[in-house]
């Protein structure tokens, strides 16, 4: 897989920033050249990498110190925001047209995996849009590229459309869509022929088609084990064309992966897709926050870390230390522990994400969210001084509280006794030497 090197390096940086309580200006200056090199050796465009360099240092100086990361785990953060922007950000998304059908041109070199990636685009859109692509065979200069396709498309299990002996792109791709219309296809894919260098004669076919098609999306197919050259293809191709979107394939490849890196800055066109082998399934979407995180090798731990500084404030921390002090939870602290924790997100995944967690393991396990949903109900059944007071939760009331939030009395009992239980284990915690610490901290902050 690309970037395995790239990532390495990267994240043998930060491993020696890592334990680090507090950071000196030359230590950050020493990361911030280790990680310059690595993406230079990873051949990312020189420029691109001089303007990361400069960004990420400003961040990295001037950025607010957040107490919940160490100085190492915000730089961290900060070269994975920053890696995610120069790939685009958010990442887009195929347009379709608004009157079907969409067209859908492919344009790239020779070799790039123009005619592969025509079938599994229509693929995807076949599984996960629930389109009906037909494919276009508009690469008539090598009959075995009409072959080729029909191959193709036979195990995609799409259409495709070809004229015999016809050397009229435009015509075919008129055709192809009268046949499209007739037979409900609501996306047309345009498979074109590519050169071994860029020249004026494919250009030209290339803006004819475009001109005749007025496609929605047309694509750029580049080859990312081509490096730098690919971006310079790309570069030339949105000037000339003004593409949509690019296509990386051979991702899968060890290439050092630069290119996938450069390309949406060199040309500022986004990648939409990559390629990550020769099977028709092998095209994803591109995600680049996910791509900034696969290549620090962090797994999703840094979006953990974002949903954790959204959902607590620090002052309902505070709170909530004091009352665990004092053994006085009630009611009120559990509910507002459990909408933090779901303004996290679905509990399952939250779990998934912390680093170490094997998610097959999870799979016998019963998360259940609507668990918390139906505690939540009997809570808010609670007038709030019930809330503040559980001790004065006699039958009657429970009974109440119970027909109140259309539960049984015996979850309202069970619930009750757990919250008794969390007081009672706080309370022996509390007469514990991690109590006496915290009881002197609690007086020195009263002062
Ligand atoms: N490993 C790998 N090979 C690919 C990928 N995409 C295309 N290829 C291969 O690249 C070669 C050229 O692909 P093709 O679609 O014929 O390129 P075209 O000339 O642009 O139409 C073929 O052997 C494909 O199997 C990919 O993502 N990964
Ligand atoms: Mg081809």
């Amino acid at each position: 897989m690309a970037f395995e090197s790239l990532g390495e390096k990267l994240q043998n940086v930060f491993k020696k920033l890592k334990g680090k309580g507090k950071l000196t200006e030359k230590e950050v200056n020493e990361a911030m050249r280790e990680v310059k090199l690595a993406l230079l050796e990873a051949d990312v465009n020189f420029k691109v990498v001089k303007e990361f360099i400069a960004k990420v240092s400003e961040k990295a100086v001037g950025e607010e110190v957040l107490k919940s990361l160490t100085p190492g785990q915000q730089i961290i953060k900060i070269v994975d925001d920053e890696l995610t922007e120069l790939m685009g950000g958010t990442g887009e998304k195929l347009v379709f047209a608004k009157n079907p059908p969409t067209v859908i041109m492919m344009a790239g070199l020779q070799g790039a995996g123009k005619t592969t990636a025509c079938a599994k685009l229509a693929l995807v859109l076949k599984k996960q849009n629930a389109k009906r692509p037909l494919l276009v065979a508009c690469d008539v200069y090598r009959p075995a590229a009409v072959k080729q396709l029909c191959v193709v498309g036979e195990q995609a299990e799409v259409p495709v459309f070809y004229l015999e002996g016809e050397r009229d792109v435009v015509k075919i791709a008129k055709e192809a869509m009268e046949h499209a219309k007739k037979h409900g296809n609501d996306v047309v894919i345009l498979d074109t022929a590519g050169r071994l260098h860029i020249d004026e004669e494919l250009m030209d076919e290339l803006i004819r088609l475009k001109e005749a098609t007025n496609p929605t999306e047309i694509l750029l197919v580049i080859d990312a084990m081509t490096g730098q050259d690919a971006v310079n293809v790309a570069d030339s191709f949105a000037k000339q064309l003004d593409i949509t979107g690019v296509i990386m394939t051979k991702l899968d490849s060890d290439t050092r992966g630069g290119a996938a890196l450069s390309v949406r800055h060199v040309t500022g066109k986004p990648i939409k897709f990559v390629g990550m082998g020769e099977k028709l399934g092998d095209l994803e979407a591109f995600h680049p926050d996910r791509m900034a995180s696969r290549i620090l090798g962090m797994g999703d731990v840094l979006s953990l870390i974002d949903k954790a500084q959204e959902a607590f404030s620090e002052q309902e921390a505070k709170e909530l230390e004091e009352k665990i002090r004092k053994s006085r939870l009630d009611f009120n602290d559990f509910l507002s522990q459990m909408q933090q924790i779901k303004k996290m997100g679905p509990l399952e995944q939250i779990i998934k994400m912390i680093p170490g967690v094997d998610a097959k393991a999870l799979e016998n396990v019963d998360i259940d969210d609507r668990k918390m949903g139906r505690i939540e109900a009997i809570i808010t059944s609670m007038t709030p001084y019930e809330r503040e007071n559980p001790g004065i939760l006699n039958a009657s009331r429970r009974i109440r509280i119970a027909n109140g939030s259309g539960m049984r009395v015996q979850d309202v009992n069970q619930l009750v006794k757990q919250l008794e239980q969390m007081n009672q284990m706080m309370k022996n915690v509390n007469r514990g030497p991690l109590a006496r610490k915290m009881k002197k901290k609690g007086k020195k902050k009263k002062k």
